[in-house]
């Protein structure tokens, strides 16, 4: 049994530090209502949720029926942001650090049936010991005030205590995904693995599954019309589905494998059959060359900030198909669980990235020396392939985005390298790994290049050279020499323009809807002259929410689309050009 606990929580923020625990022993004392799941910094009209720093406390009673009893029971959380401390009644369950991957605990031994309180306190800080990375002590690299004004120095002292982000998206919080009671036989099953393979024409299952306790596992694959394609018993084995249709980018086709324990325990895995390879430089789902034609995008939404919305997933989704798009980076955190099923089921192809964007402090100092994230890291890495290792729409995991791999290349290498083999040997499918690299002295960095594919995020034409699209194809060239050297498979993972919708040029500058159309344009043109390239995936789907700075107008504006899902000029040249691009042997 599942039982959904989103609906309206109470709510009260509390201190940077610290959040007086007695609040967990009984009714929070000055409550305002919050919606759960989405994060809380736009729901109410309040500048001091929208800029909190520090914990908040959300608080609810739960009730747990009578028949539940016998069964083991579990509390799970599909992400809360960035981290996370859950009391039931005066017990304290536990704690998790990292907002974009799910935890959960058992309640069994804590909860008989009836009322109880559940209370979850929430800590929003980002610094050097989270990922993603936050300044310490609220000092910005980037965007920060002009060294040396003597009014500015005495004015830091009085600033108050804030988060500042060293990456370009809004530090939303909260318990931004589902939060569900289960339930669960005493012996059950714990996990399935699955690894889809070819033999000719059929398609090769091999799985595992995981137990607490034993006895009898038995194992069906069913078609997507519920038919039995094949079966097999015990923890470990390997099926063989006759004939198997493919899962394709665009043409998905989903089995199910129903795994049932001691006769009592039931669990089902959609999976699809698939392979994934580099060879060379060219990237192979199911042998074929594939074109990555898409975007980076972000969880962004008016009101529920990064919360869950299977409207708006619905709705990407369908935008991404109307603009002949194949697939998407989860630029710059794992997802909500609910858009890969999505995107499994829609034929979406996914590059899955962990929350470690911001590990670059612009040079000034050694971000590998400084920076507290190191094991951190790891588990994320850990933590993401261990949730999404089953999916078909996975195809290649990001482990970074634009660290420093320029100023200390050795020290990034050092740092990258074990990183790069440790999501090697936790993916069971042993998809291909990437980093992606930022603008910057590509000639310098030895990291990007020891990577499967080369992922490159570029701004020629825009944070470089700009304004100078002929300048800006040049510049593209050169780089575009280099990395053709390399002889491996090169993308475009960012690249893009800032355009305010409803400003036209007929000069076609800088921030017009003219200029962004100007701009891919010019560039796509290249791109589209050398064979070892490999995908386009533009900077952003959609504008999205970021700090208030200088550099920014209502957050960053470089979407396709508004905010609220509307096409920019840009959008109507992309569903011309992506339309003539098949999927598949663009290069060949
Ligand atoms: C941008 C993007 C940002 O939103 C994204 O999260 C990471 C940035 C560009 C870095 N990449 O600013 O729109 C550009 C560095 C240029 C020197």
């Amino acid at each position: 049994m599942v039982f959904d606990l989103g609906g309206v929580w109470d709510f009260q923020t509390a201190g940077a530090d610290q959040w007086p625990h007695e609040w967990a022993q009984g009714p929070l004392p000055e409550p305002m209502t919050m919606a759960v799941p989405a994060s809380y910094n736009d729901q109410r009209d309040d500048v001091n949720l929208r800029s909190h720093y520090g914990w908040v406390v959300y608080q609810r009673a739960i009730s747990i029926p009578e028949q539940v009893m016998g069964q083991r029971l579990w509390l799970r959380f599909g992400a809360v942001t960035h981290a996370a401390q859950v009391w039931i009644d005066n017990c304290f369950l536990g704690e998790y650090k990292g907002g974009f991957l799910p935890f959960e605990f058992e309640l069994t031994d804590y909860a008989m049936s009836g009322e109880h309180r559940l209370t979850v306190a929430v800590d929003n800080r980002v610094d050097f010991s989270t990922l993603p990375v936050g300044n310490e002590g609220g000092v910005a690299f980037f965007g920060s005030d002009n060294p040396g004004i003597p009014s500015i120095e005495l004015a830091k002292t009085r600033c108050k205590p804030q988060n500042r982000p060293n990456f370009d998206f809004f530090n939303y919080a909260g318990i931004t995904r589902s939060v569900t009671l289960y339930t669960t036989p005493r012996d059950y099953i714990k996990d399935i693995t699955i690894v889809p393979g070819v033999d000719g024409e059929n398609g090769i299952v091999d799985y595992t599954v995981e137990t607490a306790g034993k006895g009898e596992v038995r194992v069906t694959i069913l078609d997507h019309q519920g038919q039995a394609v094949g079966s097999a018993t015990g923890a470990q084995g390997r099926i063989t589905i006759l004939n198997a249709k493919r899962w394709n980018p665009g043409a998905p086709y989903l089995y199910r494998a129903e795994v049932t324990f001691q006769g009592e325990d039931l669990y089902e895995v959609s999976f699809g059959v698939r392979t994934v390879r580099v060879e060379g430089d060219k990237f192979l789902i199911n042998g074929k060359p594939f074109y990555f034609k898409g975007f980076g995008k972000h969880e962004d939404s008016f009101f529920r900030g990064r919360g869950l919305d299977q409207c708006l997933n619905v709705k990407d989704v369908s935008l991404i198909r109307w603009l002949g798009a194949n697939s998407f980076r989860t630029s710059h955190y794992p997802y909500a669980e609910e858009m890969y099923d999505l995107c499994d089921r829609e034929g979406i192809v996914v590059i899955d990235e962990v929350p470690a964007v911001g590990i670059n402090a612009g040079g000034a100092q050694n971000p590998y020396e400084v920076m507290r994230v190191k094991d951190h890291h790891g588990d994320v890495i850990r933590d993401m392939i261990d949730r999404d290792k089953n999916h078909p729409c996975v195809v290649m995991w990001s482990i970074a985005n634009e660290p420093d791999t320029e100023h200390f290349p050795q020290s990034a290498y050092d740092y990258f390298h074990p990183l790069y083999e440790l999501a090697h040997a936790c993916d069971p499918q042993n998809r291909p790994v990437t980093l992606v690299c930022c603008q910057n002295d590509y000639t310098r960095d030895i990291i990007t290049r020891a990577m499967d594919v080369c992922c490159v995020n570029r701004y020629y034409g825009w944070y470089n050279l700009s304004g100078d699209l002929d300048a800006a194809c040049d510049a593209l060239n050169t780089e575009l020499d280099f990395w053709a050297g390399t002889g491996k498979p090169l993308m475009l993972t960012e690249y893009g323009a800032d355009t305010y919708p409803g400003v036209h040029n007929t000069n076609g500058e800088m921030f017009s809807e003219e200029y962004q159309v100007d701009y891919y344009s010019r560039l796509n043109a290249e791109l589209d002259k050398r064979p070892f390239f490999i995908g386009e995936q533009v900077w952003n789907f959609a504008d999205f929410a970021t700090i208030q700075g200088p550099m920014r107008v209502d957050g960053n504006k470089k979407g396709l689309l508004t905010r609220d899902r509307r096409p920019k000029l840009a959008a109507h040249y992309f569903r011309r050009r992506w339309n003539q691009i098949p999927n598949f042997g663009y290069k060949a």
